[in-house]
């Protein structure tokens, strides 16, 4: 071992730092098999104290770090351009008790968001954020990408739950506020900064979240509409009509045989439609009487199945979570998410499939995707081979509809070269600002976000 090597050994304890190629490997690919990298080392610390060493140490040494929490992102943020240190927070899950007063909890940034709904809801309270990768996906990794999910249209994105944070910065400096006040205006606002930041400002090792009450009661309905222009109607109905709406979802035909092939689910309805949505409400009580109304005076509804049960909920949702896990076993697709206005969320839908293939000819998109923000995820199978001509083809047609180029997944490397789609040259040019008051020699994530 190399004398960083054996630093970092002193700091996490020699099986912590991991060198071997078998060893490294489930760390240095990500999910969708797309992205991968090879790591100098991997290093496992326990806690804060141990973080700050290790940051410390690599900043000593001039090595680049690329941050890891789950290994569930999906724009490659947490796998290594190569040679770098790769800093995994899966051990720093600590877990402070639900505070009830606040409606606030402190947790570390490798706790799931699994263990974190698990450790709210017996006190009455919940997580207002929920996806489909919940018993992977770490709580740092949801602050640091800023992560939606399905709850958004009810709680807002990750950063609306966040009250405070704990960070290492680069040099290895420790920066906390983990109080929770609720209202503190003393300043520049570090912890909204981090969130969203991708790893590249500062390593988060700690967070405070608002937690929402838990809402035990649970009414999901499968929706037929015949396209995009209907679920926006419908969700307009939903939205005007359901004081208890918890999630508004969308998908289309091509997503729903690929997902019943692969889990073989039956079909939802006696005939195929051209799109569905997925409306669910939540109350304290059973809010099933609500939705029926407002599924009843709605026009877009052209069929609609029902449940208010665990199991039913469950098979009802399987048709839309399962989405990512069919993609995948389909083959490595290249996995866009984007968001427009939804005014112009029909157009896009109609655009999509001839912008693929006019760059892709023998390409298959599935659409699918969180409907209240307008978020579609894009996912094209059968295009490995033109994954720069598809991206560049569907981030230009969401850019030239006043879109964004990632709704919720982050920028990662992934899409670093396309930012200037989104963001504006001075707001580039002030982000660059930040990044090297922050991080001056550019050691962290090196490559995500800003390229
Ligand atoms: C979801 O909404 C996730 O299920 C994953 O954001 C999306 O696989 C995807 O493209
Ligand atoms: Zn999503």
């Amino acid at each position: 071992m190399s004398d960083l090597e054996d630093r970092l050994a002193e700091v996490v304890g020699e099986q912590h730092v991991l060198t071997d190629p078998d060893l490294k490997a489930p760390y240095e690919t990500d999910w969708t098999r797309r992205f991968s990298g090879v790591a100098r080392c991997v290093v496992r610390p326990a806690d804060t104290g141990q973080v700050a060493a290790v940051v410390a140490a690599c900043a000593e040494a001039g090595v680049p770090i690329t941050v890891q929490g789950g290994n569930t992102g999906l724009v490659g943020a947490g796998v290594p351009a190569g040679g770098e240190v790769l800093l995994s927070l899966g051990r720093l899950t600590s877990l402070e008790p639900v505070d009830t007063l606040e409606a606030q909890v402190t947790a570390g940034a490798g706790v799931t968001l699994e263990r974190l709904q698990q450790h709210a809801r017996p006190h009455g309270q919940d997580v207002g954020v929920d996806l489909a990768a919940r018993s992977a996906a770490t709580i740092g990794g949801l602050v640091a990408t800023n992560a939606g999910g399905i709850r958004v249209v009810r709680y807002g994105s990750m950063r609306e739950q966040l009250t405070g944070i704990e960070a290492v910065l680069a040099d290895g400096t420790v920066v906390s506020r983990l109080v929770g006040l609720a209202k503190d205006n003393t300043g520049y606002d570090l912890t909204q900064l981090l969130a969203g930041s991708e790893g590249t400002l500062a390593v988060i090792t700690k967070v405070r979240l608002r937690l929402v009450p838990l809402l035990p009661a649970r009414a999901v309905a499968l929706v037929a509409v015949g396209g995009v222009a209907e679920a926006l109607d419908l969700l307009a109905a939903a939205r005007a009509g359901l004081p208890s709406l918890a999630a508004a979802e969308l998908f289309l035909a091509e997503g729903l045989d690929l997902v019943r092939g692969h889990g073989r689910l039956a079909a939802p309805f006696a005939e195929p439609y051209p799109a569905y949505v997925v409306v669910e409400c939540a109350a304290r009580t059973d809010p099933t009487d609500e939705l029926l109304e407002v599924l009843g005076e709605c026009e877009a509804v052209l069929d609609a199945t029902v449940a208010s049960d665990v199991t039913g909920v469950a098979k009802l949702w399987a048709y839309r979570e399962t989405h990512t896990e069919a993609i995948s076993a389909a083959g490595v697709p290249v996995k866009l998410d984007v968001s427009v206005p939804l005014r112009e969320l029909a157009g896009l839908v109609a655009e999509l499939p001839a912008a693929v293939a006019a760059v892709a000819p023998s390409a298959r998109p599935i659409i699918f995707g969180h409907l209240g923000e307008g978020n579609l995820h894009v996912n094209v199978l059968d295009a490995q081979d033109r994954a720069e001509e598809v991206t560049d083809a569907v981030l230009r047609l969401v850019a030239g509809k006043r879109g964004s180029i990632s709704s919720e997944h982050g920028v990662g490397r992934a899409k670093a070269h396309w930012l200037g789609l989104s963001r504006s040259p001075s707001e580039i040019a002030a982000m660059r600002r930040i990044k090297a008051a922050l991080d001056p020699a550019g050691l962290l994530s090196p490559g995500v976000l800003l390229d």
